[in-house]
């Protein structure tokens, strides 16, 4: 079907965009989608405000309370559309082994000729947003540009807020940059006089990657990873595959800094689950007993790392804001966090209360009555009943990097910072210890392979099933996972030839549970003690003893001033049980069975010696 309002329609290109590949795409996607409209973001806050508005006039955001929460809007979803749709997204690299075992795939021409009749007239009755973006610093040397063309003006105010937005983008990327295309639409065309729903989406959605073209095509959906397209997409599932060819890494990860009271300054770089607390440490602030040690925040989700001619590596967060989780925020597990999202916000899905404020479950104290996320009558007592949730599990902040109270002075440093230390952190009511630091590179990345995690609200919206999630990645890697083990190895070999101190690799678990079914560890700023410890082990100060797996400290190898934490509780969440151990190896062994194609013969010989550790 031809929009009539698509004869004639102009491009409306503005005078600064040179790059003629990026002219012709954007003309190919109006013929194809043929929007109303095709709008060129700035980036400038007058655009935000405008558009913000826009929003708020169509229903999709209610303003709040400009007392209580300065500049900021409330969004609340379709109720079927809440979460990122792992099982609708695709790698569609050429050959089906290239996407590997953990990916859904298609062949390219297949999944082409299937996403062509959706696209076709798909933002008819809308405007096309042009968002230009640099993941990283502006001409950073680690950074890299997309182009998301979009039908949600919902997407183009959050783009503004997570990515480097706007004009600058088209200097760097000047006659020939290259650039990611992605293109975006909710689904939903309007026919002529039809009117919009306060959130537009599609039942059919599609999350698709064209590794080899470096594309990605988001169809159906407006909610977070699937549809702004800079982050899991772009950042890690098309940069995986550019940083396995070009020597870097796209990890999901956090990146923070950590200053001693002699003012020496560490790097590390964190992977956990998503959902699984990456934004809490990324801002976390030391507890008593830590006098005069600070930490600072470079990213909460992802980072970009690539070797130095100085033989370190060098990461950069991407992002430039944060898509955090909101239930179980509060001032007390996250401070930082609640400082920065006072002002200048984006909630989704959260509750609004009867002030014009926002609640989420874990806030603090319930309002009496409040409209759920779902537009619904919420007071404590119906939650009591019906076991409503005013919030949904999965409900997110959107907030600028520069709102964050503890943002590192070098988030923004084109070059980057050098990573001391990584550590991969899964969500394990049992079995893992709550620190143990690898040998070695090689057992490192055994270590992160075989991650596990109990799942979060993230990706489903439901929680509580156990899956093996390698480098925080499973959802992620967007090329063959044994081919991302090889090419860890590979980098910690080539740096290793040229005579570089690799970074420590650390494994973490902050939820293992008593008999109780409890959490054991108090986590949150307590975790600065595990923090401490491994900085005194790149010291070389800090002491541990070495088990099956690693080395892990024993109870007066940390800190414990200021905290009430037995030597008893602390075997709980330290312990190596032997037969949870064998069973846990078994599991590595099916993991392996099913990561056969290609896998490093290094983890098996890892697996191998700690299987004969386990026997001794
Ligand atoms: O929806 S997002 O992918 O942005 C967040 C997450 O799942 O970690
Ligand atoms: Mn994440």
């Amino acid at each position: 079907m031809n929009h009539p309002a698509m004869q004639g329609l102009t491009l409306n290109t503005p005078s600064y965009v040179k790059n003629a590949r990026l002219i012709a795409w954007v003309a190919d996607m109006v013929a194809l989608c043929k929007p109303d409209t095709v709008y060129w973001c700035d980036g400038s806050q007058a655009e935000y405000q405008r558009l913000c508005q826009q929003l708020v006039d169509a229903g999709t955001f209610k303003k709040l309370n400009e007392a209580k929460r300065p500049n900021s809007f409330l969004a609340q979803s379709d109720p079927t559309d809440v979460a990122r749709v792992e099982d609708r997204t695709y790698i569609c690299a050429a050959k089906k082994e290239d996407a590997g075992p953990t990916n859904n795939w298609m062949a390219p021409a297949d999944m082409r000729s299937t996403l062509q009749p959706l696209f076709d007239g798909c933002m008819a009755g809308r405007t096309m947003y042009v968002v230009p973006f640099s993941m990283g610093p502006l001409g950073s040397p680690i950074a890299h540009i997309g182009i998301e063309l979009s039908d949600s003006p919902y997407v183009a105010v959050n783009m503004k807020i997570m990515t480097r937005m706007g004009k600058p983008v088209f200097d760097v990327l000047g006659v020939e940059g290259e650039f990611v295309p992605c293109v975006h639409t909710v689904g939903a065309p309007l026919a002529a006089g039809q009117k919009d729903v306060k959130w537009p989406c599609n039942k059919t959605k599609y999350i698709v990657h064209y590794p080899e073209t470096r594309e990605i095509w988001s169809y159906g959906s407006g909610y977070g990873g699937n549809a702004l397209l800079g982050k899991k997409c772009f950042a890690l599932r098309i940069a995986s595959n550019m940083g396995r060819d070009e020597g870097w890494l796209a990890e999901h990860m956090l990146i923070l800094g950590v200053t001693n009271p002699q003012g020496k300054k560490y790097h590390v770089a964190a992977a956990f689950p998503s959902a699984c607390g990456k934004t809490n440490f990324a801002m976390l602030i030391p507890p008593a007993g830590f006098d005069g040690w600070k930490v600072t925040t470079i990213g909460d989700d992802i980072a970009w790392i690539k070797p130095a001619a100085d033989g370190k590596l060098y990461a950069i967060n991407p992002e430039a804001g944060y898509f955090g989780v909101a239930p179980g925020t509060n001032t007390l597990t996250n401070p930082n966090c609640m400082a920065s999202i006072e002002h200048d916000t984006i909630f989704t899905n959260v509750a609004l209360t009867d002030d014009g404020d926002v609640w989420w479950e874990g806030m603090g104290e319930a309002p009496a009555h409040a409209i759920d996320w779902q537009g619904n009558d919420w007071t404590p007592q119906i939650a009591k009943e019906t076991g409503a949730k005013a919030a949904h599990p999965n409900a997110r902040f959107t907030v600028a990097a520069t709102n964050n109270p503890a943002l590192d002075p070098a988030w923004d440093d084109p070059k980057g910072v050098a990573i001391d230390a990584f550590m991969f952190g899964g969500r394990r009511s049992t079995t893992v210890p709550l620190v143990t630091e690898a040998r070695n590179w090689v057992e490192g990345v055994y270590m992160a392979a075989t991650m596990g995690s109990e799942t979060t609200a993230a990706a489903t919206g439901q929680a509580g099933v156990v899956r093996r999630d390698p480098f925080a990645m499973l959802p992620f890697a967007g090329y063959n996972m044994s081919d991302y083990f090889q090419h860890w190895l590979n980098m910690g070999e080539k740096l290793t030839t040229t005579g570089a101190t690799l970074p420590k690799i650390y494994t973490t678990n902050w939820f293992r549970k008593g008999d109780d079914g409890k959490f054991v560890w108090p986590g949150y700023g307590e975790n600065m003690r595990v923090l401490k410890w491994m900085i005194d082990r790149i010291e070389g100060s800090g002491k541990g003893t070495e088990h099956i797996t690693g080395v892990s400290p024993s109870y007066e190898d940390l800190n414990w001033t200021g905290l009430d934490f037995s030597a008893e509780q602390f075997k709980t969440v330290t312990s190596m049980d032997k037969a949870a151990w064998l069973k846990e190896l078994e599991l590595h062994t099916e993991l392996f069975q099913q990561l056969a194609h290609h896998l490093p013969k290094e983890l098996g010989e890892t697996k191998a010696a700690f299987e004969k550790r386990l026997a001794a």
